[in-house]
Parts: C-alpha cells; sequence; structure tokens
C-alpha cells in the first residue's frame, strides 16, 4: 500500500550521536547538564511549587472522598487507594506533567499513583469524555470533572459516570496516551514495546506523531519483577532510546521498608539497580540529592558530606533515620563515618539538618527536570532515572514501614487542603484564571488540547486512508487461496508457515527487497495487498521450528548495524538470513526465549489501530506450551483491548514423542479472548484470515485478542470433503427420496449415499466455513440415515482438535454396532460455549448444529400390558474429546441438559506416538466406543419421581405455593 509519507527524518535512527552514559563516575556530567538545561528551560518554582501543593492536597483529598462514602455498608471490603505511594511521587509526575512532556509522549506510571495523575490533569483541564454514538470526544467542564474528582473507585452509573478506576483505565477521563495499569511490572515493558511499534510504523513508512517519548515511573520493588528485567537488555539492544524509566526509589515496599543485603549487593538496593542498567546498555541518572543538598556539599566538608548520604548508610538504616526525625541521632551516625561531614552537620540548625538528611533529588523539580532533559537527548539507548524519594512524603505517615495502605485522617486531610488554599467545600477548585498558576496551567492546557486533537485528527485521516486502501483493493477476501492440491497429507502449523509465507509476500510485493521476484499477484492476493501490508509476525526464538522460515528469511526487523556475513565469508547456509534491519520489507521481530516480552509487544502492535488508525496485525508463533508464561501479559493485552493474534504451536499431548514436559495446553478463557482449534488447513485459513478482516475492518469487538492452536500432526486433506459429501444435507435437493445408506452398506430400504448426487464442493465448503467461523460444524452427521434414532442409537461425540481422528474411527466403529455417533468438530470452544457461545444464546449449538435436549420417547424396560406401553424417555448423550482440560468442553451437556461425559488429558503426558500418547489418556478410537457405550446405557437410567404435590395437581387439587413460572413470564416453557 501507498504510504503517506516517507520515513520521517525526526524518526530516531540506529547509530545517531550515542550520548554519553551518566553513571556514578561521571556524575559531574550530570550536574553540568542538569545547570545547563535549567538555565535552557527557565522554570518557575515558585509557581510549580504552588501548584504541586494543590495537585497533593486534590490527590489526598480524592483518596479520602473515596474512603467516605455515605453508601459503605458493613462488611463491604475497604475502599483503599494509596496516599504514601502517591506521595513519593507526586514531583516525579508534575515535573514529567507540568514541565517535560509533550502531548504525543506516553506514560506508564505505577498503578497506585494514579491519582496523582488525576489531580494534575484536573488543574491541567485535561479531562475529555467519550463521545456518543460515534461523536468526537468532549473536554470536560469544571462539574463535570469535579464530580469526576470525588469518584474515584466509584461505580459508574448512567446518572454519574464520572468516575475513576482504581488504577489507570481507558474508562479514566485522562486516559489520552496512558497506558491502563494495575499488576505492577508489565505496563513499563508494554510502553517500550509501543516505542518499538511506533519506530516499526515509521520505518515502514507511516505517518504517526512525531517523535514521541515513552515515560514510565516504576516503584522500587516493581522492579524487581522478572517481566521488567527481562525486557531490559532488548531496550537497549533494540537502540530504543526514547525510552524513560523512573524508579520511584522510596526503599519501601507494600509489606514495609526494603531490606536489600548491603554486603553481598555491594551496597545500596540503588547501586545494584544502576549497575544492572547499566549492564544491560541503559544510561543511567541516580537523582539522590536535592538542590539543598547540592548547595551544601559546596560548602567546607560538602564533600564529605555527600559521600556519607550516598556510601554510609543502608537502605534499611537511611529510612529508619527519616522516621526518626532526630538531628542529634543523625549527627551522631554521621560523626562515627565522617568526621568531615560531621563538623559541616555539626554547623546547621536541627531543623537544617533533618532537612538535609530528607532532601532527595525525587523531590526536587529543578533537578527532576534536568533528568528528563537528559533522558531526551536524542540517544540509541534508553535512560534510566533513579529519583530517590520519601514514601508518605508531607504526610505524617512519611517513611512508616506501615505506611502503604494509610490513610491521613480527617484532621491532617484539613491541614493539607488549608495549606494549599483549599477548603472543605470546595476541595476540587481551580486556580484562578487571573492568577500566574492559572495562566500557566492555562497555556499548557491549550497546548496538550491542541496536540491531542490533532492526533485525533491524524488518526481519523490514517483510519479513512486504510479504509480507502481496503475498498480500492476490492475488500478483503474470505481466505488466502493455499493451493493444497501438492499436500495431501498437511498439518495445521505447516499451513501457518504457508499463509504467513503468504501474508508477508503480498504485504511486500511493492516494497523491494530479496524476495521480490517478477511474480504478479493473483486477483485474490490483490485484495489482500492493504491488510497483508499491516501483518506481521513475532516469535520467541520459535519461528523456524514453528514453520515460518520463509516468512522471517531477510526480515527481520531491527536495528541495521550488523551487517549479514554469509556472502563474504562464502557461506552456504541452508538457514533463513536473520540479521535484522529496518528496511520496508522487514516483517519479522525476533526475541530471545522471553514469551512475556514477545507478549507485551504484540500487545503494544496490537494497540496501533486504537491509537494511531493503522491497523497493525501482529501474529505471534509461540509454543502452546508457552503461552502460560506470558499469561498475565495476554490478560493485559487483552484487557487494554488491543489486537493480536497468537499461534500457539505445537499444542498439547499431540506433540506427542516431544511431549512429555510440554504437553499441557494453553487453555484459556478470559473476556475479549477468542480461541480456535483447527482441524484441517483449509479451516487454518479460514480462521486466520477472518481474525485478520475483523481487525482491519473493526469488527473484532469482545475478540480482539485471538488465540489459535495448531500441531504438527499431519491428517489427510482430501478426508474433509469426502466426510461432508456423505452428509444427507449434501445432496443435491430432492436426490434422497428414502432414508440413506453409508455407501457399499446393503440396508433394507435405504439408498446407497454414493450412489446420489452432491452439491458442488464449493457451496459445501462455504457453508462448512460459515460453521467453523461460528465455533463447531459436523463431520460426521447422520441425520438422514436409516435406522437414525435419537434417544435410542444416537450419540453426539464432539472433539476439538486432531482426535477427531480417533473421534472418527470410534464412530466408524460405532455403526459396526448400530450406533449412529455424530462427530461435530469444536472449531472454537470460545465462540461454541465460552463467553462468546453465552453471549450469542449458544445460537450455534442449539439452532444451527440442532442440538438438544429433548426427551425422546422409546420403548421402555418393562414388559408390555395389555393396553399398557412400557416407555422411556431418553435423551441423545453427549461425549467430548479433547487434547486438553476437561472444562473446556465439560459444559455442553449442561447448557442443553443432557448427560455428558468428557475425554481429556488429565494426567502429565510422556512420550510416544500419537496413536499411543492417546491411549495413555483414554483419548483413543476405543476409549471413545466404550465411553459411548456407558454414556447410552446411562441415559436409559433416567428415573421419573413424582412429588406428592404434582400427584395433587394431576388430581385436580390447587397450587399450595405460588408459581414459580409467573416470576419469569418470558422464560416459562410454552406448556407447564
Ligand atoms: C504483579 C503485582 N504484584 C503485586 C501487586 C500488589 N502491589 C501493589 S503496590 C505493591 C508494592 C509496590 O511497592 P513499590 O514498587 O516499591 O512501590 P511504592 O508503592 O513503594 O512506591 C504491591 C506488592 C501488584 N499490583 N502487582
Amino acid at each position: 500500500m501507498t504510504r503517506p509519507t516517507e520515513t520521517s527524518p525526526e524518526a530516531l535512527r540506529p547509530g545517531e550521536s550515542r550520548a554519553p552514559l551518566v553513571s556514578r563516575p561521571d556524575r559531574e556530567a550530570l550536574g553540568a547538564a542538569a545547570q545547563l538545561m535549567q538555565t535552557e528551560r527557565p522554570i518557575d518554582l515558585e509557581l510549580l511549587t504552588s501548584v504541586i501543593s494543590r495537585a497533593f492536597a486534590q490527590t489526598m483529598h480524592m483518596i479520602h472522598v473515596a474512603n467516605s462514602r455515605k453508601d459503605k455498608r458493613a462488611g463491604d471490603p475497604k475502599v483503599g487507594g494509596h496516599p504514601a505511594s502517591c506521595a513519593s511521587s507526586i514531583h516525579i509526575l508534575a515535573a514529567l506533567h507540568l514541565v517535560v512532556r509533550e502531548p504525543q509522549d506516553f506514560v506508564a506510571c505505577k498503578p497506585h499513583a494514579s491519582p496523582v495523575d488525576h489531580a494534575l490533569h484536573h488543574l491541567l483541564q485535561l479531562f475529555r469524555q467519550e463521545g456518543q454514538d460515534g461523536q468526537a470526544p468532549q473536554w470536560v467542564g469544571f462539574e463535570a470533572a469535579a464530580r469526576a474528582m470525588h469518584g474515584l473507585r466509584r461505580f459508574s452509573t448512567p446518572e454519574h459516570p464520572e468516575v475513576f478506576q482504581s488504577y489507570h483505565a481507558k474508562s479514566d477521563f485522562d486516559s489520552f496516551h496512558f497506558l491502563p495499569s494495575g499488576s505492577v511490572g508489565i505496563p513499563p515493558v508494554a510502553s517500550a514495546y509501543l516505542s518499538l511499534a511506533y519506530r516499526y510504523a515509521k520505518d515502514h513508512g507511516w505517518e504517526l506523531p512525531a517523535n514521541p517519548h515513552f515515560w514510565s515511573l516504576i516503584g522500587d520493588s516493581e522492579f524487581r519483577e522478572g517481566s521488567l528485567l527481562e525486557v531490559m537488555p532488548e531496550c537497549a539492544e533494540r537502540q530504543l532510546g526514547n525510552v524513560c524509566w523512573i524508579i520511584d526509589y522510596n526503599r519501601q515496599n507494600l509489606d514495609g521498608t526494603r531490606t536489600s543485603n548491603p554486603t553481598t549487593l555491594h551496597g545500596a538496593d540503588c547501586e545494584r539497580i544502576e549497575r544492572t542498567a547499566l549492564a544491560n546498555g541503559w544510561r543511567v541518572v541516580q537523582l539522590r540529592h536535592g538542590s539543598f543538598r547540592e548547595e551544601l556539599f559546596k560548602q567546607e566538608g560538602g564533600a564529605a558530606l555527600r559521600e556519607v548520604f550516598e556510601r554510609a548508610f543502608s537502605d534499611y538504616e537511611y529510612q529508619m533515620l527519616l522516621l526518626k526525625r532526630d538531628a542529634a541521632t543523625i549527627r551522631s551516625r554521621a560523626k562515627s563515618r565522617s568526621a568531615q561531614a560531621s563538623a559541616l552537620l555539626s554547623k546547621l540548625s536541627d531543623a537544617d539538618v533533618v532537612r538535609a538528611f530528607a532532601d532527595l533529588g525525587g523531590h526536587d523539580v529543578a533537578r527532576l527536570v534536568a533528568a528528563y532533559e537528559f533522558a531526551k537527548q536524542p540517544s540509541d539507548q534508553p535512560c534510566m532515572i533513579i529519583a530517590h524519594t520519601v514514601k508518605g512524603w508531607n504526610l505524617a505517615c512519611a517513611a512508616d514501614p506501615s505506611n502503604h495502605s494509610a490513610l491521613p485522617d480527617k484532621q491532617e486531610q484539613q491541614a493539607i487542603l488549608t495549606a494549599a488554599g483549599l477548603s472543605w467545600e470546595q476541595p476540587f477548585a481551580l486556580f484562578d484564571p487571573a492568577s500566574r498558576e492559572g495562566r500557566f496551567l492555562a497555556q499548557r492546557r491549550d497546548q496538550f488540547r491542541a496536540g491531542i486533537e490533532a492526533h485525533d485528527r491524524l488518526r481519523e485521516q490514517n483510519r479513512a486512508l486504510v479504509r480507502a486502501a481496503i475498498e480500492r483493493d476490492g475488500g478483503i477476501p474470505e481466505s488466502l487461496d493455499i493451493d493444497l492440491s501438492l499436500f495431501p497429507s498437511a498439518h495445521t502449523q505447516w499451513m501457518w508457515g504457508q499463509l504467513a509465507a503468504k501474508l508477508v509476500r503480498i504485504g511486500t510485493s511493492d516494497e523491494g527487497g530479496p524476495h521480490t521476484g517478477p511474480k504478479e499477484l493473483s486477483a485474490t492476493e490483490t485484495r489482500w495487498r492493504t491488510a497483508a501490508d499491516f501483518v506481521l509476525t513475532l516469535s520467541p526464538d520459535v519461528g523456524t521450528s514453528t514453520n515460518i522460515s520463509g516468512a522471517m528469511d531477510s526480515r527481520i526487523y531491527g536495528p541495521d548495524d550488523q551487517k549479514p556475513l554469509d556472502a563474504e565469508l562464502q557461506l552456504k547456509l541452508r538457514h533463513p538470513q536473520l540479521v535484522s534491519h529496518s528496511e520496508r520489507w522487514t516483517r519479522h521481530v525476533r526475541f530471545e526465549i522471553a514469551e512475556a516480552n514477545a507478549m507485551s509487544a504484540a500487545g503494544s502492535f496490537g494497540a496501533l489501530r486504537a491509537l494511531t488508525g493503522l491497523p497493525f496485525c501482529p501474529i505471534m508463533t509461540v509454543y502452546d506450551f508457552f503461552v502460560k508464561r506470558a499469561l498475565d501479559q495476554l490478560y493485559y493485552n487483552l484487557y487494554w483491548g488491543s489486537e493480536f493474534i497468537v499461534l500457539g504451536t505445537p499444542s498439547g499431548i499431540t506433540l506427542s514423542s516431544e511431549g512429555a514436559q510440554h504437553s499441557w495446553k494453553s487453555d484459556i478463557q478470559m473476556p475479549n479472548l477468542v480461541t480456535w482449534e483447527p482441524l484441517f488447513a483449509i479451516e487454518m485459513d479460514w480462521i486466520l484470515s477472518d481474525a485478520i478482516r475483523r481487525q482491519m475492518l473493526g469488527l473484532n469487538a469482545g475478540r480482539s485478542g485471538v488465540l489459535l492452536r495448531a500441531v504438527t500432526r499431519a491428517i489427510p486433506q482430501r478426508q474433509l470433503l469426502e466426510l461432508l459429501r456423505k452428509h444427507a444435507a449434501s445432496k443435491q435437493p430432492g436426490a434422497a427420496s428414502a432414508p440413506l445408506a453409508p455407501a457399499g452398506a446393503n440396508w433394507v430400504d435405504a439408498l446407497d449415499e454414493s450412489t446420489l448426487a452432491v452439491r458442488e464442493d464449493a457451496e459445501l465448503l462455504a457453508e462448512l466455513r460459515r460453521n467453523c467461523l461460528a465455533g463447531a460444524y459436523y463431520l460426521v452427521d447422520w441425520r438422514g440415515y436409516a435406522g437414525y434414532e435419537p434417544g435410542d442409537n444416537v450419540v453426539h461425540v464432539f472433539s476439538m482438535g486432531s482426535v477427531a481422528t480417533e473421534a472418527l474411527e470410534a464412530s466408524t466403529l460405532l455403526l459396526q454396532r448400530g450406533i449412529f455417533a455424530n462427530v461435530i468438530h469444536v472449531s472454537s470452544p470460545e465462540l461454541l460455549l465460552g463467553i462468546l457461545g453465552e453471549q450469542s444464546g449458544y445460537e450455534h449449538l442449539c439452532s444451527t448444529l440442532g442440538i438438544d435436549g429433548d426427551l425422546h420417547a422409546v420403548e421402555g424396560a418393562g414388559e408390555s400390558e395389555a393396553g399398557l406401553l412400557s416407555l422411556a424417555g431418553r435423551r441423545v448423550p453427549i461425549l467430548a474429546t479433547c487434547d486438553g482440560e476437561a472444562g473446556l468442553l465439560d459444559n455442553l451437556g449442561s447448557i442443553v441438559g443432557v448427560k455428558q461425559k468428557t475425554l481429556a488429558v488429565r494426567k502429565f503426558s510422556k512420550c510416544g506416538r500419537p496413536d499411543e500418547i492417546y491411549a495413555y489418556h483414554h483419548l483413543d478410537a476405543a476409549s471413545i466406543v466404550e465411553a459411548a457405550g456407558e454414556l447410552l446405557a446411562r441415559t436409559a437410567l433416567e428415573n421419573l419421581r413424582v412429588s406428592p404435590s404434582a400427584l395433587a395437581r394431576f388430581q385436580g387439587m390447587p397450587r399450595q405455593r405460588p408459581d414459580w413460572r409467573e416470576l419469569w413470564p418470558k422464560n416459562a416453557p410454552e406448556a407447564h
């Protein structure tokens, strides 16, 4: 597809000016940089202090209101909020929002500091409400904004829609370019990959807002999360110089004061964090001291005092002294470390000693601004700022180990409001527009509003561009038309490889590059052009083993600072070329064994349609077993509404010879996730094509995450049509003048099905496609065959995935015993009976497939007497079989109201061939046959019991108690 612009010259290109590292040995360099930037960007500290004081008070008041609601009931869980964690971040966020951040920037903030963001945005008047019925979002006026400030953690209703969730959420009024939060450790990773996604989009010629910066605020305990450590090397390897992580280093976590071991860590934890970041290729700013301290350091003994503050105390000791707030103790502890420092401290008043002790860089706006400016200098290295802070800054609970959930009492809250010039009556007042603060905030408000509106316009423009391009292509086809004629036996993972290669070939057909041969696009391929352009693949080191070598070869996206050496060294590699570069024909993002990273990246690329109007469609190929490694990231992506596809392959115990330790399938049900398990190769094509089409056209509400499982067990592909053609419903209308018999079977009064004219294959496949995409279809359908008697000799076998082969075999064996076992393949458990199935009232299962719980009258077990028939009521039982946990298909029976038995994976697996493994797990044909017999016997045992009150009503007595049916007249059975 033709791009609106060439790659912007402003894009950060690999290899561009490398900023100097700022770490301990170079601390002076930061001092210089800070000075320089302070003079370059004049900041009015007095004004900012006044704004911050009000934001602080309003943050605290939001939490206070949330915890003082009148409608609280006895037994309700606590409301909570995190005043101390907010206080610790107040200056960090204020410096960002009030001074440095640009409208196009992104922020991922530690979840429990979200009230600070809201309070600052309130003062900046940056609340926006989604427009109704497709209208543009509206800026919110003061009244509604104040209601929102009263609405933290409140249930939203149509009458009171103005609420904030506990942690940053898309529904918040100030969610523009804020990443949702909740689980710590994940949003900063998503943010880093957003930086990559933006760069990818730009390098591929799309128009995006200029140079966003990706800020994350991270707690110091949060920084122990493996997800953050897992992504750090990548941020540097991928040269994400516009990523900045700010560590709120307050030395406390939820449980109390952090007590890292200074002996083995060789110092305080901030030193370890710094070394970790440096070792991983980050620039580091250690923001320890505030300006008051820095002034002291200029005096005689200042260097020694600096050394004492930086080196003398463990985190734990420092925290305890902070809590003690006692000048004499501080002096005496300092004295034992350094006579010079002690001499300087002895010249200070008690108040100044305590002040100096607590004067940390993370509460110093000027130094924070300087550090942010440093982070923003062009660089190919990400930047970490370790901002030393006090948890509970300015609160009575400051530095108290128990302060994580502590709430200021009413008296303290009153004092906080008063100090900020606010009253209990008008706690969320804005500054007078004529005041200096009012004018400053209005100017920044206008800058942000204009930036945000321009961003909206660009997004709409991109959307229109893509829509028009798809229309010009002729709309997205239903399949990618892979020619399977040369592959009589194929597996779904192989098919994924074919599809990936084709998508990439089509998408890059006009991009140049090594693989663009003379081959013209076919008519169908031309219709895929725009959509394919947005597809990219990702994989945590299992691309070649999941059959996508073709899609990866020479198409690895990344920095182009290493050149392939095979030609130069005259090596003939029988391996895809995997050295990265940033040309437009790149389509694959490689990962080390880092499933969580890849999942986060899939989520970030998949967020681009909502953010920029460009519907990038990331497809992550991963061993299904290891999807579990990234479950929290998957949940995050889904909650975020990101649009992405995860190809979990190979999956389940069908891995057989490799499956001993890898065989627990990622059986997941989460909102906004649709799961699939195709059986035949063509289904893979339909499902993938449909998922991409839905994403391109915005038709994936409630199912924007797609988990598609594949296997490496091949099956004959012709089997599909062969089976379909046997269905009575597949015969030409009017052809079946009598009930059918299987081919070659000599049944009385029945027609050999193979002698009847069959409808066109294309027609059968179109119908099959519809059913496959609705969640299930009949592979074997005995309806219309002679002797088919529901309630007597019929059982429905629902099979999912590769075990269909065994289900089919069992069906044949059962027919030999006179039992008609329909085999219904479940292509999507989610659509058939999961959250999406429930939403549709199980329409496909109950109506299209016609699975019901009807009671069929058949002859009973008892003797028939003169004038009396012995009848039994029996239903058609359900047998489910799947390579996965039973829960996936277990509630089919309860949905339709029949007995069900499920054959599933209930123990750890071991190595073997598929048939051996299926037998080991009782999923083989013999086990299915046995289970069918058991089920049929059990349905026959349905006893009829009659209560005395029912008998009385039969005899004409009135009902004793109200008829419950009258309570739900809509649901009452027609006859009762
Ligand atoms: C993955 C995850 N685990 C646990 C929590 C619960 N939790 C919320 S805040 C917090 C402590 C965070 O401490 P730190 O990162 O140091 O931030 P601080 O509040 O001290 O600024 C915990 C454990 C969570 N939100 N996410």
